[in-house]
């Protein structure tokens, strides 16, 4: 008998346009920052082989991301279908693309019913030792939990700080769902 220790998980990463989705990515699945990423038409499908610490376990990432296609609104239904969990990325610079991650939740939750999800407040680099911070990590863990999610982590694409947590850590929080 064979036991299927392979897992594929679809991972959807959204948030408002120029919050670094793209590039935390490209850092993530290329290891490297791309400095003009452009912005995308279409969905980007990125694929990230990893495994589990301390577990037998190797998963597939197959992590979505919109393009330019937050800003179309008729076409983003069709993206979340099959997700097995969600990303939820701000700009730690601007504090809209905090507030607005509840409309994000909303429309998701049209689609399909809540998923394991991580909350991420990218471009740390802009902010790191500010004394006046723009958004406190104190508002980054409210709105962890406005949301539901299972974890804040904060992360700069530009300076690779903090990615790999992020799919290691929604990878594991799907597991443990699954398992559970
Ligand atoms: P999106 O996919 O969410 O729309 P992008 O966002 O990945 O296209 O990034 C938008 C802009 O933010 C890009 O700059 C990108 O280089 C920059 N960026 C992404 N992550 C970081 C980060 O961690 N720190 C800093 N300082 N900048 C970041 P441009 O100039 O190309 O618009
Ligand atoms: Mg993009």
């Amino acid at each position: 008998m064979t036991h299927n220790f392979n897992r594929l998980y679809k991972i959807c990463i959204v948030g408002d346009g120029a919050v670094g989705k793209t590039t935390i990515l490209h850092q993530y699945v290329d290891d490297k920052f791309v400095e003009d990423t452009k912005v995308t038409i279409g969905t980007n499908l990125f694929i990230k082989r990893i495994t589990l610490p301390n577990k037998n376990v190797q998963i597939t990432l197959q992590i979505w991301d919109l393009g330019g296609q937050e800003r179309f609104f008729a076409v983003r239904p069709n993206f979340y279908a099959g997700a097995h969990g969600i990303i939820y990325t701000f700009d730690l610079t601007r504090r809209f693309s905090l507030m607005n991650l509840s409309k994000w939740k909303e429309e998701i939750e049209r689609v399909i019913k809540q998923k394991p999800s991580i909350l991420v407040g990218n471009k740390l680099d802009l902010v790191d030792g500010d004394m006046n911070r723009p958004i406190l990590k104190d508002e980054g863990l409210e709105t962890k939990e406005e949301l539901c999610a299972s974890c804040y982590i904060e992360t700069s694409a530009k300076e690779n700080i903090g990615i790999d947590k992020v799919f290691l850590r929604i990878a594991q929080e799907i597991f443990d769902s699954e398992v559970r």
